[in-house]
């Protein structure tokens, strides 16, 4: 039975016998069933985290960057030991993949190893003043406690982009998971904590969980000791948390979903194309931010395309992914993911399009899980349902015959997370990475638009909510930056010539 997994799992990983009883049910999406309890923290509770967070913050700020690394250092050799078990605990409370569960572990220990290079290089600029003996910098400071809000669908991954790099920068982490993967979160804060044991002297409170709800994700934006959210989910969750936070000037980091599109031209590898497509529509059920929703073909080769990914849809492997490692699609997280697969396919139905797949599959066997054949939608025009993301395996497909065209109709969406182009014409490949192409956050091309190294940025634009995350110089948004200047002379010119004698 999966709830007794679970439990082993839970003993292998160390997560305290009192951490998992509660009121709460938690489901798997592989069978609908419950595999465990948990307590939900109360507003009270958050508040008194907070609290803790903030004291946490006046000891962590002190110890020096490359000892914070240590830590971080630490944690990362946790997350390897625990690769697999973590890894197994994601597929059965997310119901992504085996290897995709071990990927996101990955993925967590990736940016540990970044975040401890980068606790030795905070780096500020010295900046040419135009004044005589005078020198200006810059700094890098710690901010303060940052709060963590995760979606199910990667749900330690993403809050280890974010605490690896916010503890090295010197601040506490308060992590509020998706309330459907509460697990896989208590499972990661025990890792921490015996990190945190073995690096010794760690302030007590410097990352916590709350589990819980809307009402405690509230008190994590509402709360000024806490001048930094970062917030992944959905569009209308962001417009939320990006306005309350700017009411009170907090700063917001903000990963909202997309609604990501690739285009195929007459000279793209198709071998390659039809493979990273494949990964990237049906991957994770298609239930990433960055999964491929919208694929734009060229007339040329559209027809021939089309056969190929059609065969590809209806010979993919559904099912339960502990059962075989040739399953490439694990389920739905939930009734209602169906439902707005079901709702959107029927509207696409409405705009003239041609569905292949997207029933329910197993539902005999599995009558409280949503397991679906990935639907591939041949759409007349990008119309409806095309226009917003829905988080399910739905691909629309649309033709197109001008390149400019197409990237005009790839560009005309609310999101703008990432993006991909299929050809080995260069000038189509840098036309889709220059200003006037690709206008999200992740523009790649001959690969699809999910799958990102931790190294980069990771984030976009419009209705995506502008956040980064991750790598190259995201750090910045977990600090502070102090302009100073300092004057070694004796005499006192002002900026910009000004005369003040007294
Ligand atoms: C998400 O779906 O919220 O690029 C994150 C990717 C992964 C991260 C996805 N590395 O697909």
């Amino acid at each position: 039975m999966l709830a007794n997994e679970v439990t082993s799992l839970l003993d292998h990983l160390g997560v305290s016998a009192d951490r998992r009883t509660g009121a709460r049910a938690v489901r798997s999406p592989l069978t609908g069933k419950t595999i465990g309890h948990v307590q939900d923290a109360s507003q009270q509770d958050a508040a008194e985290t907070i609290a803790l967070a903030e004291a946490a913050f006046r000891r962590w700020r002190e110890v020096p960057p490359p000892r914070r690394g240590e830590l971080v250092r630490l944690l990362g050799h946790e997350l390897r030991a625990a690769r697999d078990a973590l890894g197994r605990l994601v597929t059965i409370e997310a119901g992504k993949i085996v290897s995709e569960g071990r990927g996101e572990v990955q993925e967590m220990i990736d940016i540990c190893d970044f975040a401890v290079g980068l606790s030795r290089q905070l780096y500020g600029l010295t900046i040419a003043s135009e004044r005589p003996h005078h020198r200006m910098m810059e700094q890098w400071h710690p901010l303060g406690p940052a709060g963590v809000i995760t979606s199910f669908n990667f749900p330690v991954a993403v809050w280890s982009w974010n605490a690896a790099l916010a503890l090295v920068c010197g601040n506490p982490v308060i992590w509020k998971p998706s309330e459907k993967t509460p697990l896989t979160a208590l499972a990661v804060q025990t890792l921490f904590e015996r990190a945190a044991v073995r690096a010794g002297n760690i302030p007590h409170g410097l990352c916590t969980v709350l589990l819980g709800g809307r009402d405690v994700g509230e008190v994590l934006v509402n709360d000024p000791r806490v001048p930094l959210v970062s917030a992944t989910g959905s569009t209308a969750m962001g417009r939320e948390v990006g306005t309350q936070l700017a009411r009170r000037f907090g700063r917001s980091i903000l990963e909202l979903g997309g609604n990501n599109g690739s285009i195929v031209c007459p000279s793209a590898n198709l071998d390659l194309a039809l493979r990273a497509i494949a990964f990237a529509a049906i991957g994770t059920a298609g239930q990433r931010c960055t999964t491929l929703r919208r694929l734009f073909v060229h007339d040329s080769i559209h027809d021939e395309f089309m056969a190929r990914l059609k065969r590809v849809y209806a010979s993919v492997r559904i099912g339960d992914p502990l059962k075989s490692d040739e399953v490439l699609v694990g389920p739905l997280i939930d009734a209602a993911a169906f439902e707005n697969m079901q709702r959107a396919l029927k509207e696409a139905r409405a705009h003239g399009a041609q569905v292949h797949g997207g029933e329910r599959v197993d539902e005999k066997q599995f009558p409280d899980a949503y397991y679906v054949r990935p639907a591939l939608v041949e759409m007349p025009a990008q119309t409806g349902p095309v226009l917003v993301e829905t988080f399910a395996p739905i691909l629309y497909v649309m033709k197109y015959t001008d390149l400019d065209a197409a990237i005009e109709q790839h560009n005309a969406v609310a999101h703008g997370l990432s993006s991909s182009i299929f050809s080995t014409d260069m000038r189509e490949v840098e036309t889709f990475l220059s200003v006037a192409g690709s206008d999200c956050g992740i523009v790649n091309a001959n690969i699809g638009p999910s799958g990102a190294e931790i190294g980069g940025a990771f984030g976009g634009e419009k209705e995506t909510g502008g956040g980064r995350e991750a790598g190259s110089d995201a750090w910045k948004a977990y600090m502070r930056r102090v302009t100073s200047t300092v004057n070694y002379g004796d005499d006192l010119p002002l900026a910009q010539g000004v005369r003040f004698d007294i």
